[in-house]
């Protein structure tokens, strides 16, 4: 690698944006020189990195000229357009909308299940970070593929407001302030309240019935385990909950395992920590992954509906292992072998 690569991050300004700035400094990627970018609404505006106070330019077809890597999170329609162009100067895009998830010539990665897939990042100049509950996932169900091999999951997701970006933050913290102060709540970001409500409704949906969200996880899951015979079935909720998102897991499995295995498996896998002590009311909590870089999982038990099942509770950090430090550890890879 050279002395440093010039980075750009696109959608710096956001939710995922600003968490991808505070994760090159915590891991001290090799940035040379680093370019902010963000809509007409943040010109003027600047974001601290190492000490400084760097200014937010605007995302252009001209930003990427020079720029080795760029960390994109605009949203998937500016992706769409910005990302093809940035990679035809050069810059290596890793991004994390869906805009190329399901793209057959684009990695879809999770490094500590299949970082060898980064290498073909030549086909398109492209990889893609997967959707943050599937993120989570994965870390977890592929050590159990590996040694039972997973027939099928069902997955429920309860995820945090700070999935959906800056704005929804903002809605659950005033209408939470609204309700506790007997003031009528305004609605934007929701369709529904999200203070003090569960909302089985996450991005737009199909016409199968599911969301889009759920389609995700099912899709990328396949695509990250590299086997599309696992049958995943999914319902995504949001929950009044700022960050992390948390799921409730049922694997069935080809060969049986015991509870003592799986617990055992899971606190050899990189990237996971077992949280696991009833004794003790120790479990996975939304505000404890919060601000962590591992994926929780307790809740280890039996399924004793079936005779080869298991059902877990994963909680992760949806702004860092669920975007910007999964994108981090991509581009880490991307430096040290192929950059
Ligand atoms: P957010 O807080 O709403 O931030 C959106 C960012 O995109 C802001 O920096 C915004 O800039 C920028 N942006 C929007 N429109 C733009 C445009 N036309 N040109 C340039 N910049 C533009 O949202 P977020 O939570 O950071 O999420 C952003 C996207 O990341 C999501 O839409 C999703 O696709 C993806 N995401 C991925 C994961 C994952 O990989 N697991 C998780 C969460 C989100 P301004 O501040 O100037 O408006
Ligand atoms: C658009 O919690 C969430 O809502 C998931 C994060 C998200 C995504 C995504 O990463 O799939 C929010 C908004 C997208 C998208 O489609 O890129």
């Amino acid at each position: 690698m050279r002395k440093g690569l010039h980075v750009a991050v696109a959608g710096a300004t956001g939710a995922v944006g600003k968490e991808m700035v505070k994760v090159l400094e915590e891991r001290n990627f090799p940035v040379n020189e680093l370019k902010l970018l963000a809509s007409q609404r943040s010109i003027g505006l600047t974001m601290p990195f190492r000490g400084e106070e760097l200014p937010i330019e605007l995302l252009t077809e001209k930003a990427f000229s020079g720029i080795d890597l760029g960390l994109f999170s605009p949203g998937a329609a500016v992706s769409k357009e910005f990302a093809p162009i940035a990679a035809q100067q050069g810059c290596v895009v890793v991004d994390n909308t869906s805009a190329f998830r399901m793209n057959p010539d684009v990695p879809l990665v999770v490094p500590e299940v299949n970082a060898h897939a980064i290498a073909h990042y030549t086909n398109k100049g492209i990889i893609a970070n997967p959707n943050c509950s599937t993120i989570q996932m994965a870390v977890v169900l592929k050590p159990i593929h590996d040694a039972a091999r997973v027939l099928r999951v069902v997955v429920s997701t309860y995820q945090s407001v700070s999935g959906t970006g800056k704005e929804a933050i903002d809605e659950l913290e005033a209408q939470t302030i609204s309700i506790m102060n007997c003031r009528p709540v305004t609605k934007k970001v929701y369709p529904h309240q999200i203070a003090f409500n569960c909302l089985p409704h996450i991005d737009v949906f199909l016409d199968n019935g599911y969301t889009k969200e759920e389609m995700k996880m099912v899709n990328e899951t396949k695509k990250i385990m590299e086997d599309p015979s696992i049958r995943i079935t999914a319902t995504t909720v949001r929950v009044p909950v700022f960050y992390s998102h948390s799921e409730s897991v049922n694997i069935e499995t080809e060969r049986k395992l015991t509870v003592d295995q799986v617990r055992d498996i899971l606190s050899k896998s990189p990237g996971v920590r077992v949280v696991d002590d009833p004794s003790t009311n120790t479990y996975p909590l939304a505000i404890d992954a919060a601000g962590q870089d591992e994926t929780l999982v307790g809740r280890i038990r039996d399924d004793e509906s079936i005779t080869c099942g298991i059902n877990l509770w994963i909680v992760a950090d949806n702004l860092r292992k669920g975007a910007a430090l999964n994108a981090v550890q991509i581009a880490e890879i991307l430096a040290e072998k192929y950059l």
